[in-house]
């Protein structure tokens, strides 16, 4: 029997992790976040399928590919958990867990970055731990696909 994947989506400028704002968000690059959650999800027994994108649209796209092909939805939106209720829509149609995961903790920020207008439609959202966070929201998904 094949394994439940689930999509690991980032979004805008996250490409960029390692190599600017240390001190906000660590020196790991995002292939090294995205290496800790794939073995993270390996040990729980189910497969991730990573995408970054800067674009809203191919953001969106994959949400609905992810309906017919992935069991849950991890993501970071970069910006766009602050402003796009296109992402948001897209979210809220689909069916499975969906856990939204930051780096930094936004709220202990600049005040426009807190309001997420993606944590309606998560099952839960994961801030402020750094690359530990990957851990948590892969043991997080693998709690909710249980
Ligand atoms: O803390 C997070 O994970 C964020 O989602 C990161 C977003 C930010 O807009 C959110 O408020 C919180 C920004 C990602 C930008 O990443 C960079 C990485 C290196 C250099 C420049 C930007």
């Amino acid at each position: 029997m094949s394994r439940p994947t689930v999509l690991l989506l980032h979004g805008p400028n996250l490409n960029l992790l390692g190599s600017r704002e240390p001190d906000v968000y660590g020196t790991a690059t995002l292939d090294d976040h995205v290496a800790t959650a794939t073995a993270a999800a390996d040990a729980h027994g189910f497969d991730l399928v990573a995408l970054q994108s800067n674009h809203e649209g191919v953001l969106i796209d994959a949400i609905h590919e992810a309906r017919r092909d992935h069991s849950g939805i991890i993501v970071n939106p970069g910006a766009f958990t602050h402003s796009s209720w296109a992402i948001h829509d897209a979210l809220a149609a689909f069916d499975g867990p969906v856990v939204e995961l930051h780096l930094s903790n936004p709220d202990a920020r600049e005040p426009w970055r807190r309001t997420s207008v993606v944590s309606p439609v998560a099952t839960g959202s994961i801030a402020g731990f750094g690359g530990h966070g990957y851990r948590l929201a892969v043991d997080a998904m693998a709690a909710l696909l249980a």
